[in-house]
């Protein structure tokens, strides 16, 4: 069992283990039986059968109307090498200055991360994207990045599907040898939303290098330098990995009244990440305000002021973004933001599939398999059934987006919000209100966090009827939301300009604001020390645990929690994941390497006197039976 545990264990698989292997890792000691695991399992889709999945409760079964993902086509042989053997052959410098050479127009694929993260709230599990990422390699090894991790997927996947980001990173990687994987990551704020100690962020980058990550793509949520730096640093120095440095586009430079964030105030920008130690230089447009016209501005000026490669990424809200995306090509753009044609548009990328269509016959085209693309776009399509309730409800693309701003990732998260404080029918509220905080806080870049805060201060505003004059007038004995305070005191960074000083007084009160690195403020973490006692408290728990514990302390314990009680859920198809199994129904889990069982739900019983149902199961045929509590 503990060769069987070693030999199952992703770190050694793909020759990530060190010495300190076994040390590291005492679940390699933990032996369970498979029945252990099977039944762990049954008692969560029992669990699902009574009480539902709380993310999608009383809400209608898409497999009402079944539409079976179908797994693309791709051969036996293995991928052909891709952009990862190129990093490794030229290292991140001769990589960089290849990619600024390229004539061909090059793609990143962001459907694993930013697509669902900005269509789905961020929902999709591993399971569907396990499916196919293999083929993915196998069909499409042109592709110049995978973005796969980081943003909101961290967050989101250990506090609502119980799964383990690390462990979806290492079997991405591994389905994926030879296209480079891409993270997003909020520089000092890491994957959370707010300022870590600075080496929390160093170990968390390194691990996630051994993990899988070849590009991480660093923004500072107000284009502050300070945000950025240490984690420039920590992946040029402690990792042989590439350092793609943000912009993050707000306003318009060639409306002649938005005089904050001009041409000049980009390419200065840029050139100070050039200075930092950036491989890459990414335009990271998160609300989609790009314009077409303005792209060719700005891309060639930025090619004009530094040496480095330029990545473009953008959100379609609009629906003009395709148009963007031919502006910058023509003005020499080497990387391009897209996304698979059914997980985009809206909120989401534009279009992968049409957006290649776009470029041919131009010298700038780079071929790919279209049928193929079109049969990785009609599995999603059908996935994508399953995560319904997640949609944001947009139906078409808007121009309300050059007013309010609000990024792609947060739309489809900012519906759901309103409606669990009762303001769904003021959503067109909410929306306009967002416009006016921007305002109120000096029209500051908005991006998680700074985003979120701007969002909270828009619904806290909502729901207490207030307008911006009220704010004002009424703010002395106003209780402003906690992350309004903590923005204006300093704790996420400096916005160009500075804070709206009278505001800034109405909000902090008699609190004194900082305006130094907010991580000077805190404390480095002790990992020896963590580490002993965070084993005496999870036993069992591997070292990449204690990191999302330092991340996200209440999640991860509930994870944990999840896990012990339920196991590995990641691998529990999604439908029944969402939605349980009827009577009758049955399905596959593959509980371990190459070892499925078959689950049958036969029938739920009635409700006793202690309030539980008897769930009738049979595993490989023999019958199991368990008790669920019905919590209705
Ligand atoms: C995130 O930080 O999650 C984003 O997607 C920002 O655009
Ligand atoms: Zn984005």
């Amino acid at each position: 069992q503990f060769l069987k545990n070693i030999v199952g264990n992703e770190e050694f698989q793909t020759g990530h283990a060190t010495v300190d292997f076994i040390k590291d890792h005492p679940e390699l000691f933990k032996f369970e039986t498979r029945r252990d695991r099977a039944t762990r399992l049954l008692g969560f889709i029992g669990e699902t059968v009574v009480n539902g999945n709380p993310d999608v409760k009383n809400l209608l079964d898409p497999r009402a109307n079944p539409r079976r993902p179908h797994i693309p086509h791709s051969g036996h042989e293995a991928p052909a090498p891709g952009t990862k053997q190129k990093l490794h052959e030229l290292g991140p410098e001769g990589f960089a200055q290849w990619l600024r050479d390229e004539p061909l127009v090059h793609y990143t694929d962001t459907t694993l991360r930013d697509a669902h993260q900005s269509l789905l709230a961020t929902r999709m599990r591993t399971w569907d994207m396990l499916k196919v990422a293999g083929a993915y390699a196998k069909m499409h090894p042109q592709t110049f990045s995978l973005e796969v991790w980081g943003g909101a997927t961290f967050d989101v996947a250990l506090r609502f599907l119980h799964e383990d980001p690390w462990e979806r990173l290492a079997r991405l990687r591994e389905a994926i040898p030879n296209i480079l994987l891409q993270m997003l990551i909020r520089g000092a704020n890491g994957v959370g939303y707010k300022a870590y100690p600075d080496n929390l962020t160093e170990r968390f980058v390194q691990q996630a290098a051994e993990t899988g990550v070849d590009i991480f793509r660093i923004f500072d949520s107000l284009n502050w330098m300070k945000g950025m730096e240490a984690c420039i640093g920590f992946v040029r120095n402690k990792t042989d990995r590439l350092a793609e440095a943000s912009i993050c586009y707000t306003g318009d430079i060639l409306d002649p009244k938005r005089t904050k964030y001009t041409l000049d105030y980009y390419l200065r920008l840029a050139k100070q990440l050039e200075d930092a130690g950036a491989h890459i230089l990414c335009i990271k447009d998160m609300a989609g305000l790009l314009k077409p016209y303005a792209a060719t501005e700005l891309i060639q000026g930025l090619r004009d002021t530094v040496k480095l490669p330029i990545h473009l990424h953008t959100h379609d809200t609009s629906s003009l973004q395709p148009a963007t995306y031919a502006k910058a090509v023509e003005a020499g753009v080497n990387v391009i933001d897209v996304a698979i044609g059914s997980l985009s548009g809206l909120t989401s990328q534009p279009n992968f599939n049409s957006v290649v269509e776009m470029f041919r016959g131009t010298p700038r085209h780079r071929e790919f398999d279209q049928p193929s693309l079109n049969e990785f776009s009609n599995y999603w399509e059908a996935v994508r059934e399953m995560y319904y309730p997640f949609e944001s409800g947009l139906k078409a693309g808007t121009s309300e987006v050059f007013q309010h701003e609000i990024p792609g990732g947060q739309y489809s998260n900012l519906r759901p919000q309103a409606a669990s404080l009762g303001l769904i029918d003021k959503f067109e509220e909410v929306k306009q209100r967002f416009a006016d905080v921007n305002q109120m806080f000096g029209d500051i870049v908005k991006v998680t966090p700074s985003s979120k805060v701007v969002g909270d201060m828009a619904l806290f505003m909502v729901s207490n009827n207030l307008t911006p004059q009220d704010v004002m007038e009424r703010g002395e004995g106003l209780n402003f939301p906690e992350s309004v305070r903590e923005l204006f005191r300093g704790d996420i960074g400096q916005p160009e300009g500075g804070w709206p000083q009278e505001l800034q007084k109405l909000i902090l009160k008699n609190e004194t604001p900082f305006t130094d690195r907010p991580n000077e403020h805190l404390a480095p973490i002790d990992f020896d020390q963590e580490w002993t006692a965070f084993q005496e408290k999870f036993p069992g728990a591997k070292f990449t645990d204690l990191l999302s514990s330092l991340l996200y302390p209440r999640v991860f314990e509930e994870y944990w929690a999840h896990r012990q009680k339920f196991g590995n859920v990641s691998k529990v198809p999604t439908s029944v994941f969402f939605y349980g199994l009827k009577p009758g129904e049955e399905t596959i889990i593959e509980i371990a390497r190459g070892k499925s069982v078959i689950v049958r739900l036969e029938s739920v019983g009635t409700l006793n006197e202690e309030g539980c149902r008897t769930i009738f199961f049979t595993l490989n045929g023999q019958t199991r039976n368990l008790q669920v509590r019905d919590q209705s």
